[in-house]
């Protein structure tokens, strides 16, 4: 798929709303359109990549940098204390649906493990 048709390239271009909580030079950060718990945003780079498996050595500062706005957003969404959890699926296998990888984020409830 192309930049031009990736859903969350065009989120990224403001072309399809989302309500975006945070964002930088490297990032956006928008709530989830079918939330799995009382806080679940997805955290995009700016940049497309399809899947973990199209990571190159020069996207580490992207990588690091999604975990940092998860840290910033378990601020801004109070989940410091109670905890949240982030994950990222890779393939159809592992339940992605959207080809530009995403960090979950999920707060708000409790969670177990394994996931399903
Ligand atoms: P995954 O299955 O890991 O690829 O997660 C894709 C997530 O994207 C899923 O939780 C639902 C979300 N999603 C799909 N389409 C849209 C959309 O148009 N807007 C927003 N905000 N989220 C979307």
């Amino acid at each position: 798929m192309s930049d031009s048709e990736c859903l969350f390239c065009r989120i990224e271009r403001g072309e399809i709303d989302a309500e975006i909580v945070y964002q930088n030079d490297l990032l956006i950060a928008f709530r989830d359109i079918h939330p799995q718990a009382p806080t679940h945003i997805l955290i995009i780079p700016r940049k497309h990549i399809s899947t973990i498996n199209d990571l190159q050595d020069e996207d580490a500062a992207i990588v690091g940098a999604l975990f940092l706005a998860a840290k910033e957003l378990a601020v801004s969404e109070g989940l410091l204390e109670s905890g949240y959890r982030v994950a990222m699926n890779c393939g159809e296998g592992a339940g992605q649906s959207v080809f530009h990888i995403h960090l979950h984020m999920l707060g708000g409830r409790a969670f177990s493990w394994p996931p399903g």
